[in-house]
Protein backbone atom coordinates (compact mmCIF):
# COMPACT_ATOMS: atom_id res chain seq x y z
CA UNK A 1 0.00 0.00 0.00
CA UNK A 2 1.47 3.46 -0.94
CA UNK A 3 2.14 5.84 2.26
CA UNK A 4 -0.77 8.88 1.82
CA UNK A 5 0.92 12.53 2.57
CA UNK A 6 -0.94 15.34 2.84
CA UNK A 7 0.68 18.94 2.49
CA UNK A 8 -0.71 22.05 4.10
CA UNK A 9 0.67 24.89 1.77
CA UNK A 10 1.13 23.03 -1.57
CA UNK A 11 0.81 25.72 -3.31
CA UNK A 12 3.86 27.19 -2.20
CA UNK A 13 8.09 26.78 -2.88
CA UNK A 14 8.39 24.26 -0.18
CA UNK A 15 5.31 22.13 -0.94
CA UNK A 16 5.45 22.20 -4.80
CA UNK A 17 9.06 20.31 -4.36
CA UNK A 18 8.09 18.49 -1.55
CA UNK A 19 4.60 16.98 -3.51
CA UNK A 20 7.60 16.08 -6.13
CA UNK A 21 9.89 14.45 -4.21
CA UNK A 22 7.22 12.49 -2.47
CA UNK A 23 5.35 11.49 -5.51
CA UNK A 24 8.79 10.15 -6.43
CA UNK A 25 8.60 8.38 -3.42
CA UNK A 26 5.44 6.26 -4.20
CA UNK A 27 3.47 8.44 -1.75
CA UNK A 28 -0.08 9.10 -2.70
CA UNK A 29 0.07 12.72 -2.28
CA UNK A 30 -3.34 15.10 -1.66
CA UNK A 31 -2.59 19.61 -1.00
CA UNK A 32 -4.81 21.77 0.29
CA UNK A 33 -5.75 24.72 -1.75
CA UNK A 34 -7.70 27.90 -1.21
CA UNK A 35 -10.19 29.71 -3.28
CA UNK A 36 -8.40 32.58 -4.63
CA UNK A 37 -9.86 34.70 -8.12
CA UNK A 38 -6.50 34.25 -9.75
CA UNK A 39 -4.86 31.44 -10.46
CA UNK A 40 -1.46 30.86 -7.65
CA UNK A 41 -0.95 27.13 -8.66
CA UNK A 42 2.06 28.08 -11.39
CA UNK A 43 4.26 25.97 -9.13
CA UNK A 44 1.98 22.63 -8.80
CA UNK A 45 0.51 23.01 -12.42
CA UNK A 46 2.74 20.44 -14.07
CA UNK A 47 1.66 17.88 -11.47
CA UNK A 48 -1.98 18.61 -11.58
CA UNK A 49 -3.71 15.41 -13.45
CA UNK A 50 -0.90 13.31 -12.44
CA UNK A 51 -2.79 9.88 -11.12
CA UNK A 52 -1.57 10.13 -7.44
CA UNK A 53 -1.48 13.94 -6.74
CA UNK A 54 -5.19 15.49 -5.89
CA UNK A 55 -6.24 18.92 -4.34
CA UNK A 56 -8.54 19.45 -2.18
CA UNK A 57 -10.16 23.08 -0.85
CA UNK A 58 -10.07 23.94 2.36
CA UNK A 59 -8.15 26.90 4.57
CA UNK A 60 -5.88 26.84 7.71
CA UNK A 61 -8.49 29.16 9.43
CA UNK A 62 -11.43 27.07 8.96
CA UNK A 63 -11.20 23.96 11.45
CA UNK A 64 -14.32 22.08 9.76
CA UNK A 65 -12.32 21.96 6.51
CA UNK A 66 -9.65 20.37 7.90
CA UNK A 67 -11.22 18.16 10.04
CA UNK A 68 -12.83 16.82 7.43
CA UNK A 69 -9.89 16.75 5.11
CA UNK A 70 -8.22 14.53 6.81
CA UNK A 71 -10.99 12.44 7.74
CA UNK A 72 -11.13 11.58 3.91
CA UNK A 73 -8.04 11.22 3.41
CA UNK A 74 -6.62 9.28 6.35
CA UNK A 75 -3.15 10.80 6.15
CA UNK A 76 -0.42 8.77 7.26
CA UNK A 77 2.02 11.88 7.27
CA UNK A 78 1.32 15.71 7.46
CA UNK A 79 3.19 18.53 5.98
CA UNK A 80 2.18 21.87 7.97
CA UNK A 81 3.56 23.63 5.46
CA UNK A 82 0.82 26.29 4.98
CA UNK A 83 1.43 30.19 6.33
CA UNK A 84 1.69 33.64 5.90
CA UNK A 85 5.18 33.61 5.67
CA UNK A 86 6.77 37.04 5.18
CA UNK A 87 7.86 38.28 7.85
CA UNK A 88 7.70 42.33 7.12
CA UNK A 89 3.75 41.42 5.97
CA UNK A 90 3.49 40.38 9.03
CA UNK A 91 3.60 43.64 10.85
CA UNK A 92 0.88 44.55 8.89
CA UNK A 93 -1.51 42.08 9.45
CA UNK A 94 -0.48 40.31 12.48
CA UNK A 95 -4.07 38.83 13.50
CA UNK A 96 -4.20 36.98 10.81
CA UNK A 97 -0.35 35.95 10.49
CA UNK A 98 -1.35 34.84 13.81
CA UNK A 99 -4.39 32.61 13.53
CA UNK A 100 -2.86 30.87 10.27
CA UNK A 101 0.64 30.27 11.57
CA UNK A 102 0.16 29.82 15.09
CA UNK A 103 -3.83 28.45 15.66
CA UNK A 104 -3.55 26.90 12.14
CA UNK A 105 -0.89 24.33 13.62
CA UNK A 106 -3.79 23.67 16.72
CA UNK A 107 -6.30 23.49 13.48
CA UNK A 108 -4.32 20.68 12.63
CA UNK A 109 -3.52 18.24 15.50
CA UNK A 110 -7.15 18.77 16.64
CA UNK A 111 -8.40 17.34 13.51
CA UNK A 112 -6.05 14.60 13.50
CA UNK A 113 -7.53 13.88 16.93
CA UNK A 114 -11.12 14.46 16.15
CA UNK A 115 -10.23 11.66 13.41
CA UNK A 116 -8.90 9.25 15.92
CA UNK A 117 -5.41 8.72 14.22
CA UNK A 118 -2.94 10.22 16.66
CA UNK A 119 -1.52 6.63 16.80
CA UNK A 120 -0.76 6.52 13.43
CA UNK A 121 -0.40 10.07 11.70
CA UNK A 122 3.26 11.74 11.71
CA UNK A 123 3.39 15.07 11.12
CA UNK A 124 5.59 18.25 10.22
CA UNK A 125 5.60 21.55 11.27
CA UNK A 126 7.39 23.83 9.10
CA UNK A 127 9.27 25.67 12.05
CA UNK A 128 11.57 28.35 11.03
CA UNK A 129 15.08 30.28 12.39
CA UNK A 130 13.21 33.48 13.16
CA UNK A 131 12.51 31.72 16.22
CA UNK A 132 15.78 32.85 17.39
CA UNK A 133 15.11 36.26 16.24
CA UNK A 134 17.32 38.80 18.22
CA UNK A 135 19.44 36.19 18.51
CA UNK A 136 21.24 35.12 21.92
CA UNK A 137 24.05 32.74 20.43
CA UNK A 138 25.59 32.40 17.07
CA UNK A 139 25.28 29.59 15.80
CA UNK A 140 22.36 28.06 16.59
CA UNK A 141 21.26 24.87 17.52
CA UNK A 142 18.35 22.89 18.96
CA UNK A 143 19.33 23.81 22.11
CA UNK A 144 19.70 27.67 21.58
CA UNK A 145 17.09 30.10 23.46
CA UNK A 146 14.89 31.34 21.35
CA UNK A 147 13.77 35.26 21.05
CA UNK A 148 11.36 35.88 18.59
CA UNK A 149 11.20 39.53 16.57
CA UNK A 150 8.53 39.85 14.54
CA UNK A 151 4.82 38.96 15.13
CA UNK A 152 5.69 36.25 12.43
CA UNK A 153 8.47 34.46 14.83
CA UNK A 154 5.70 34.92 17.59
CA UNK A 155 3.31 33.30 15.97
CA UNK A 156 5.12 30.50 14.88
CA UNK A 157 6.71 30.10 18.19
CA UNK A 158 3.08 28.94 19.83
CA UNK A 159 3.34 26.55 16.40
CA UNK A 160 6.40 24.84 17.84
CA UNK A 161 5.37 24.81 22.08
CA UNK A 162 2.14 23.75 20.61
CA UNK A 163 3.67 20.84 18.62
CA UNK A 164 6.05 19.66 21.82
CA UNK A 165 3.10 20.13 23.62
CA UNK A 166 0.73 17.61 21.94
CA UNK A 167 3.68 15.32 21.85
CA UNK A 168 4.38 14.90 25.39
CA UNK A 169 0.44 15.13 26.31
CA UNK A 170 -0.72 12.94 23.56
CA UNK A 171 2.36 10.70 22.67
CA UNK A 172 1.87 11.88 19.27
CA UNK A 173 4.44 11.51 16.41
CA UNK A 174 4.83 15.35 15.81
CA UNK A 175 8.11 17.23 15.27
CA UNK A 176 9.23 20.78 14.26
CA UNK A 177 11.51 20.99 11.41
CA UNK A 178 13.59 24.30 12.50
CA UNK A 179 14.30 25.60 9.17
CA UNK A 180 17.13 28.16 7.69
CA UNK A 181 16.43 30.24 4.88
CA UNK A 182 15.63 28.10 1.90
CA UNK A 183 15.69 29.87 -2.11
CA UNK A 184 15.11 28.81 -5.46
CA UNK A 185 13.91 29.87 -8.61
CA UNK A 186 10.31 29.49 -7.06
CA UNK A 187 10.85 31.18 -4.73
CA UNK A 188 7.99 33.88 -3.75
CA UNK A 189 9.12 37.12 -6.00
CA UNK A 190 9.14 39.90 -2.64
CA UNK A 191 11.21 37.74 -0.23
CA UNK A 192 15.08 39.15 -1.01
CA UNK A 193 16.83 36.55 -2.88
CA UNK A 194 14.44 36.36 -5.91
CA UNK A 195 13.50 40.26 -5.50
CA UNK A 196 17.48 40.46 -6.40
CA UNK A 197 17.71 37.46 -8.98
CA UNK A 198 14.74 39.09 -10.54
CA UNK A 199 15.97 42.34 -10.41
CA UNK A 200 19.42 41.81 -11.69
CA UNK A 201 17.94 40.05 -14.75
CA UNK A 202 16.06 43.01 -15.53
CA UNK A 203 18.13 45.36 -14.69
CA UNK A 204 20.73 43.65 -16.76
CA UNK A 205 18.51 43.13 -20.05
CA UNK A 206 17.32 46.78 -19.81
CA UNK A 207 13.46 46.29 -18.46
CA UNK A 208 14.17 47.92 -15.15
CA UNK A 209 16.57 50.71 -13.54
CA UNK A 210 16.94 50.26 -10.22
CA UNK A 211 16.67 47.87 -7.55
CA UNK A 212 15.46 49.49 -4.12
CA UNK A 213 16.49 47.12 -0.99
CA UNK A 214 16.45 47.47 3.32
CA UNK A 215 19.05 46.30 5.51
CA UNK A 216 22.29 45.21 2.98
CA UNK A 217 24.29 43.87 6.79
CA UNK A 218 21.64 41.14 7.67
CA UNK A 219 23.14 38.14 7.72
CA UNK A 220 21.26 34.90 6.50
CA UNK A 221 22.13 31.22 6.52
CA UNK A 222 20.60 30.71 3.13
CA UNK A 223 20.20 26.92 1.32
CA UNK A 224 18.73 25.40 -1.56
CA UNK A 225 14.76 24.69 -1.01
CA UNK A 226 14.97 21.52 -2.97
CA UNK A 227 17.68 20.32 -0.86
CA UNK A 228 15.55 20.65 2.65
CA UNK A 229 12.05 19.28 1.61
CA UNK A 230 13.94 16.01 1.81
CA UNK A 231 14.81 16.88 5.25
CA UNK A 232 10.96 17.22 6.41
CA UNK A 233 10.99 13.42 5.44
CA UNK A 234 13.54 12.46 7.04
CA UNK A 235 12.52 14.00 9.95
CA UNK A 236 9.21 11.68 9.98
CA UNK A 237 10.68 8.45 8.80
CA UNK A 238 13.19 9.10 12.22
CA UNK A 239 12.82 6.40 14.92
CA UNK A 240 11.78 9.33 17.48
CA UNK A 241 9.45 12.15 17.34
CA UNK A 242 12.48 15.44 17.28
CA UNK A 243 12.93 18.32 16.25
CA UNK A 244 16.22 19.18 13.89
CA UNK A 245 17.25 22.70 13.07
CA UNK A 246 17.87 22.27 9.05
CA UNK A 247 20.62 24.59 7.46
CA UNK A 248 23.50 24.79 5.88
CA UNK A 249 26.47 26.93 8.75
CA UNK A 250 27.78 29.21 6.14
CA UNK A 251 26.45 32.66 6.31
CA UNK A 252 26.22 35.87 4.11
CA UNK A 253 25.00 39.68 4.00
CA UNK A 254 22.20 40.54 1.89
CA UNK A 255 24.60 42.94 0.38
CA UNK A 256 27.03 39.96 -0.82
CA UNK A 257 24.18 38.30 -2.13
CA UNK A 258 23.52 41.13 -4.51
CA UNK A 259 26.87 41.52 -5.50
CA UNK A 260 27.21 37.91 -6.80
CA UNK A 261 23.71 37.96 -8.59
CA UNK A 262 24.68 40.76 -10.16
CA UNK A 263 27.59 38.93 -11.53
CA UNK A 264 26.08 36.11 -12.54
CA UNK A 265 23.73 38.94 -14.50
CA UNK A 266 27.16 40.35 -16.11
CA UNK A 267 27.46 43.49 -14.13
CA UNK A 268 30.20 43.85 -11.43
CA UNK A 269 29.21 46.68 -8.30
CA UNK A 270 31.48 48.81 -6.03
CA UNK A 271 29.47 49.63 -2.98
CA UNK A 272 29.65 53.20 -1.68
CA UNK A 273 28.00 55.00 1.27
CA UNK A 274 26.42 54.05 3.91
CA UNK A 275 22.67 53.22 5.20
CA UNK A 276 19.66 55.03 3.69
CA UNK A 277 23.03 56.62 1.50
CA UNK A 278 24.68 53.61 0.04
CA UNK A 279 24.08 52.80 -3.49
CA UNK A 280 25.53 49.73 -6.00
CA UNK A 281 27.58 51.42 -8.75
CA UNK A 282 28.27 49.21 -12.01
CA UNK A 283 32.38 49.24 -12.81
CA UNK A 284 32.15 46.80 -15.62
CA UNK A 285 29.72 44.96 -17.57
CA UNK A 286 30.07 41.67 -19.52
CA UNK A 287 28.36 40.29 -22.32
CA UNK A 288 25.31 37.19 -21.57
CA UNK A 289 26.25 33.40 -22.82
CA UNK A 290 23.43 33.11 -25.23
CA UNK A 291 21.54 30.44 -23.24
CA UNK A 292 20.89 33.02 -20.43
CA UNK A 293 19.63 35.71 -22.66
CA UNK A 294 19.93 36.96 -26.28
CA UNK A 295 20.53 40.35 -25.32
CA UNK A 296 23.42 42.92 -24.91
CA UNK A 297 23.48 44.23 -21.39
CA UNK A 298 21.52 47.65 -20.90
CA UNK A 299 23.56 48.88 -18.37
CA UNK A 300 26.72 51.58 -18.57
CA UNK A 301 29.48 51.59 -15.90
CA UNK A 302 28.94 53.97 -13.43
CA UNK A 303 24.79 53.44 -13.65
CA UNK A 304 24.06 53.21 -9.75
CA UNK A 305 21.97 50.00 -10.08
CA UNK A 306 21.10 49.13 -6.17
CA UNK A 307 19.66 52.29 -3.73
CA UNK A 308 18.39 51.67 -0.01
CA UNK A 309 14.45 52.69 0.71
CA UNK A 310 13.63 52.84 4.31
CA UNK A 311 10.57 51.25 2.81
CA UNK A 312 11.87 48.11 3.16
CA UNK A 313 12.95 48.19 7.25
CA UNK A 314 11.12 46.65 9.73
CA UNK A 315 10.50 47.56 12.90
CA UNK A 316 12.47 44.79 14.69
CA UNK A 317 14.75 42.88 12.36
CA UNK A 318 16.65 39.64 12.59
CA UNK A 319 19.80 40.29 11.59
CA UNK A 320 22.40 37.30 12.71
CA UNK A 321 21.16 33.78 11.49
CA UNK A 322 23.54 31.53 11.03
CA UNK A 323 21.91 27.88 12.14
CA UNK A 324 24.23 24.39 12.73
CA UNK A 325 23.02 21.49 11.32
CA UNK A 326 25.78 19.16 13.04
CA UNK A 327 22.01 17.50 14.42
CA UNK A 328 20.69 16.70 10.92
CA UNK A 329 24.28 15.37 9.86
CA UNK A 330 24.75 13.05 12.36
CA UNK A 331 20.99 11.55 13.00
CA UNK A 332 19.52 12.08 9.61
CA UNK A 333 22.58 11.40 7.58
CA UNK A 334 21.79 14.62 5.90
CA UNK A 335 23.96 16.36 3.69
CA UNK A 336 24.01 20.18 4.64
CA UNK A 337 25.74 21.33 1.57
CA UNK A 338 24.77 19.53 -1.28
CA UNK A 339 23.88 23.13 -2.64
CA UNK A 340 26.38 26.12 -2.01
CA UNK A 341 25.71 29.23 -1.73
CA UNK A 342 27.36 30.20 -4.96
CA UNK A 343 25.93 27.21 -6.97
CA UNK A 344 22.09 28.37 -5.87
CA UNK A 345 23.13 32.09 -6.70
CA UNK A 346 23.90 31.05 -10.04
CA UNK A 347 20.77 29.19 -10.29
CA UNK A 348 18.71 31.65 -9.68
CA UNK A 349 20.17 34.15 -11.89
CA UNK A 350 20.55 31.93 -14.42
CA UNK A 351 16.62 30.81 -14.37
CA UNK A 352 15.49 34.52 -13.89
CA UNK A 353 17.86 35.40 -16.98
CA UNK A 354 15.82 33.14 -19.22
CA UNK A 355 12.16 34.26 -17.21
CA UNK A 356 13.14 37.95 -18.11
CA UNK A 357 14.09 37.33 -22.14
CA UNK A 358 11.12 35.36 -22.33
CA UNK A 359 8.85 37.73 -20.61
CA UNK A 360 10.72 40.51 -23.60
CA UNK A 361 10.10 38.07 -26.78
CA UNK A 362 6.11 37.86 -25.40
CA UNK A 363 5.89 41.42 -25.07
CA UNK A 364 7.81 41.88 -28.29
CA UNK A 365 5.51 39.36 -30.11
CA UNK A 366 2.39 40.88 -28.71
CA UNK A 367 3.73 44.69 -29.98
CA UNK A 368 4.12 43.09 -33.61
CA UNK A 369 0.75 41.39 -33.61
CA UNK A 370 -1.10 44.45 -32.65
CA UNK A 371 -2.49 42.52 -29.62
CA UNK A 372 -0.98 45.27 -26.96
CA UNK A 373 -0.31 48.45 -27.76
P1 LIG B 1 5.26 30.14 0.70
O1 LIG B 1 5.88 29.94 -0.65
O2 LIG B 1 4.88 31.51 1.12
O3 LIG B 1 3.97 29.20 0.77
C1 LIG B 1 3.01 29.33 1.79
C2 LIG B 1 1.87 28.39 1.51
O4 LIG B 1 0.88 28.53 2.56
C3 LIG B 1 1.13 28.67 0.20
O5 LIG B 1 0.78 27.43 -0.40
C4 LIG B 1 -0.12 29.39 0.66
O6 LIG B 1 -1.22 29.28 -0.20
C5 LIG B 1 -0.41 28.64 1.95
N1 LIG B 1 -1.35 29.34 2.83
C6 LIG B 1 -1.21 30.57 3.38
N2 LIG B 1 -2.30 30.87 4.11
C7 LIG B 1 -3.14 29.80 4.03
C8 LIG B 1 -4.42 29.51 4.56
N3 LIG B 1 -5.09 30.38 5.33
N4 LIG B 1 -4.98 28.30 4.26
C9 LIG B 1 -4.35 27.42 3.46
N5 LIG B 1 -3.13 27.65 2.93
C10 LIG B 1 -2.54 28.83 3.20
O7 LIG B 1 6.20 29.56 1.85
P2 LIG B 1 7.44 28.54 1.74
O8 LIG B 1 8.69 29.33 1.52
O9 LIG B 1 7.10 27.43 0.83
O10 LIG B 1 7.52 28.03 3.24
C11 LIG B 1 6.77 26.89 3.66
C12 LIG B 1 6.63 26.92 5.17
O11 LIG B 1 7.92 26.92 5.78
C13 LIG B 1 5.93 28.15 5.76
O12 LIG B 1 5.20 27.72 6.87
C14 LIG B 1 7.06 29.06 6.17
O13 LIG B 1 6.63 29.91 7.21
C15 LIG B 1 8.07 28.04 6.64
N6 LIG B 1 9.48 28.41 6.52
C16 LIG B 1 9.98 28.83 5.33
C17 LIG B 1 11.33 29.12 5.23
C18 LIG B 1 11.93 29.57 3.92
O14 LIG B 1 13.06 30.09 3.97
N7 LIG B 1 11.28 29.38 2.80
C19 LIG B 1 12.16 28.96 6.35
C20 LIG B 1 11.61 28.50 7.54
C21 LIG B 1 10.27 28.21 7.61
P3 LIG B 1 -1.48 30.35 -1.41
O15 LIG B 1 -0.61 29.91 -2.54
O16 LIG B 1 -2.93 30.19 -1.65
O17 LIG B 1 -1.08 31.70 -0.87
O1 LIG C 1 14.02 37.41 2.33
P1 LIG C 1 13.42 37.90 3.58
O2 LIG C 1 12.13 38.62 3.47
O3 LIG C 1 13.33 36.64 4.53
P2 LIG C 1 13.18 36.49 6.12
O4 LIG C 1 12.63 37.70 6.76
O5 LIG C 1 14.49 36.01 6.62
O6 LIG C 1 12.08 35.35 6.24
C1 LIG C 1 12.17 34.16 5.45
O7 LIG C 1 12.99 33.22 6.10
C2 LIG C 1 12.50 32.77 7.38
C3 LIG C 1 13.52 31.78 7.95
O8 LIG C 1 14.49 32.49 8.68
C4 LIG C 1 11.14 32.13 7.17
F1 LIG C 1 10.67 31.68 8.37
C5 LIG C 1 10.18 33.12 6.56
O9 LIG C 1 8.94 32.46 6.30
C6 LIG C 1 10.75 33.63 5.25
O10 LIG C 1 10.79 32.57 4.32
O11 LIG C 1 14.45 38.88 4.33
C7 LIG C 1 15.78 38.48 4.64
C8 LIG C 1 16.56 39.69 5.15
C9 LIG C 1 15.84 40.47 6.25
O12 LIG C 1 16.76 40.83 7.27
C10 LIG C 1 15.38 41.75 5.55
O13 LIG C 1 15.32 42.89 6.40
O14 LIG C 1 16.73 40.59 4.05
C11 LIG C 1 16.46 41.90 4.50
N1 LIG C 1 16.05 42.72 3.35
C12 LIG C 1 16.76 43.78 2.87
N2 LIG C 1 16.11 44.35 1.86
C13 LIG C 1 14.93 42.59 2.62
C14 LIG C 1 14.96 43.62 1.68
N3 LIG C 1 13.92 41.69 2.68
C15 LIG C 1 12.92 41.81 1.76
N4 LIG C 1 11.91 40.89 1.76
N5 LIG C 1 12.90 42.82 0.83
C16 LIG C 1 13.89 43.75 0.75
O15 LIG C 1 13.88 44.64 -0.09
Amino acid sequence: MAKVALITGVTGQDGSYLSEFLLGKGYEVHGIIRRSSVDYRERIAHLEGTPHFHLHYADMGDSMSLVKLVGKVQPDEIYNLAAQSHVQVSFDAPEFTADVDAVGVLRILEAVRTNHLEKTCRIYQASTSELYGKVEEVPQNENTPFHPYSPYAVAKLYGYWIIKEYREAYNMFCCSGILFNHESERRGETFVTRKITLAAARIAQGTQECLYLGNLDSLRDWGYAKDYVECMWLILQYDKPEDFVIATGVQHTVREFATLAFHHAGIELRWEGEGVDEKGIVVAVSHQPSEVSSQKSAVRIGDIVVRVSPDFYRPTDVVNLLGDPSKAKRELGWNPQKTSFEQLVELMVKHDMQKVTREHFNLAEYLEKGIVK
